[in-house]
């Protein structure tokens, strides 16, 4: 929490009721959240479901670290823990891109992405500023179904971190951008199983961990999957 907004609590402890409601607009450039696939607190701001104070400041989903919790220990944003909420999951595949969106570039320790509980997946960034944007490719280790993902970024200078859970349909069809044809049941595997030794050409295709993937430029020995959206490797969707 930086000094303006610290001082903007305490006056808006009984003091000022009035510039409580003037706090969203001050710490509008503090922080971070998932906005892709959108975090609840994404489906707040975004006015996919009706939320409190949290839709002004989803990037403010501070705690201590070390929780297990969607509103980061917050009572202000306690909604954020609650399961009946009318939230959207987002079909992915085996794995997933998450994309943070960072009002505040602190230095970081590490991300970590939790289902029930278990960790699926953690980057060290070692005291690192990170840029605006912060993009990982989790692979879910074969959890399939409607699952809450619990993204945490732990800051390197303070003993907070941020939090935000994220629901998804695993194995619901489309990861990455595509994100067509979420109601039909994947097709067989039709291309050949990816090859490390093989040179494929863009254009080609194969499979892998139960998708199909296509080359964009010419590749060898980078699996799909590793490669991020940017890659080389096109994931066209589960088969
Ligand atoms: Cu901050």
């Amino acid at each position: 929490m930086n000094a303006k907004r610290r001082l903007a609590v305490v006056i808006g402890m009984g003091v000022a009721p009035l510039l409580a409601i003037a706090l969203p607009a001050t710490t509008a450039s503090a922080h971070g959240y998932v906005s892709s696939p959108p975090s609840r607190q994404a489906q707040c701001a975004e006015g996919v479901v009706d939320c409190g104070p949290i839709k002004y400041e989803p990037q403010s989903v501070e705690g201590p670290k070390g929780l297990q919790s969607c509103s980061g220990g917050n009572a202000d944003y306690a909604e954020l823990n609650d399961d009946s909420k009318n939230w959207k999951a987002t079909p992915v595949g085996s794995s997933a891109a998450f994309s943070w969106r960072l009002t505040a570039r602190h230095a970081t320790s590490s991300w970590q992405y939790f289902v029930g509980g278990t960790k699926v997946a953690q980057f060290n960034d070692g005291g690192a500023q990170p840029g605006a944007t912060v993009t990982h490719q989790v692979d879910f280790g074969g959890i399939t179904g409607r699952q809450k993902v619990l993204a945490v970024w732990n800051i390197s200078d303070t003993a907070n971190a941020f939090y935000a859970c994220i629901d998804v349909q695993i194995g619901g069809g489309g990861g990455g951008d595509d994100g067509g044809d979420n109601g039909g049941e994947p097709g067989d595997c039709v291309a050949s199983a990816w090859d490390a030794g093989r040179v494929y050409n863009g254009g080609d295709t194969a499979s892998w961990n139960d998708h199909t993937w296509r080359a964009k430029w010419w590749v060898q020995g980078e699996q799909p999957g590793t490669t991020g959206e940017w890659g080389v490797w096109e994931d066209l969707g589960v088969c």
